[in-house]
């Protein structure tokens, strides 16, 4: 059994449709099972839960709702998960992540509402457990449609997925402090942008002696010392 440190990392895959996430996470999962390493891979949205259902219509087209409710919902699936997140990686299991908060506010800021400004997005997922590394696979629109194009499901269309892109670019460079957040292309072939993923998590697949972050929460510190709160 190799040696473990004080608790698993939490690694997230992020990135734009057909960019190669799920197949990538699962290779990666593959991959830390070879090593010896424990692993759990969680998914979002996760569509099994009572919450996740109803967001498993919505995506389909089953049924309509409010963009503002639909984004709660979303950051909710997350909400629900946290916990057992936290306890795996205190238990010392690594948490390889298919999508989370950042997808969250990507797709919803990119409707362009005025009522839902990229801080109104990020707000309901403002101290959820931080990832300890993100990885954005970039994949170009050409790559994608030769991958089978967009699907059926809402959103999944060239416009959107542009719009998309674009707040995913403000998001990594608001995280990215040259170690948190990476871009890798993802146009390549599978086996190259998993070999790359498996060079970035090193520092992280053994389990880290770093405390579990909370994401944005010196935005949250900000706030409360504006003494806008007792
Ligand atoms: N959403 C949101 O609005 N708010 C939120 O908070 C969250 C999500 C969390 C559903 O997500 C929608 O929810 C999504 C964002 C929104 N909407 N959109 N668009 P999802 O994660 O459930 O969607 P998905 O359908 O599982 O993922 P995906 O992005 O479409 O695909 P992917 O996981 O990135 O790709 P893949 O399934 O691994 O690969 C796609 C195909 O390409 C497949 O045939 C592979 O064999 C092939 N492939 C993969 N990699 C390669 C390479 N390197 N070369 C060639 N072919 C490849
Ligand atoms: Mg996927």
């Amino acid at each position: 059994m190799p040696e473990r440190k004080q608790r698993g990392a939490f690694i997230v895959i992020e990135g734009l449709d057909r960019s190669g996430k799920s197949t990538q996470v699962s290779l990666l999962e593959k991959r830390c099972k070879d090593a010896g390493l424990p692993v759990r891979l969680v998914k979002f949205p996760d569509r099994t839960t009572p919450i996740g259902k109803l967001i498993d219509s919505y995506l389909r087209s089953d049924s309509e709702m409010d963009d503002h409710a639909i984004h709660l919902l979303f950051s909710a699936n997350r909400w629900e998960l946290a916990p057992s997140i936290i306890e795996s990686l205190n238990a010392g299991t690594t948490v390889i992540c298919d999508r989370y908060a950042f997808s969250g506010i990507a797709f919803s800021a990119a409707k362009n509402k005025p009522t839902m400004s990229y801080e109104w997005c990020r707000a309901p997922d403002i101290y959820l457990p931080a990832p300890d590394i993100t990885l954005f696979l970039d994949v170009s629109p050409e790559k994608a449609r030769e991958r089978g194009g967009y699907g059926a499901e809402r959103y999944e269309n060239a416009e959107m997925q542009e719009r998309v892109e674009h707040v995913f670019e403000r998001i990594g460079v608001e995280i990215g402090d040259g170690s948190r957040w990476f871009a890798v292309d993802a146009d390549r072939e599978k086996e190259a942008v998993a070999e790359e993923l498996w060079e970035r998590v090193q520092p992280y697949v053994k389990g880290t002696e770093k405390p579990l972050q909370r994401l944005w929460e010196d935005l949250d510190e900000r706030v409360r010392n504006s003494h806008l709160y007792i």
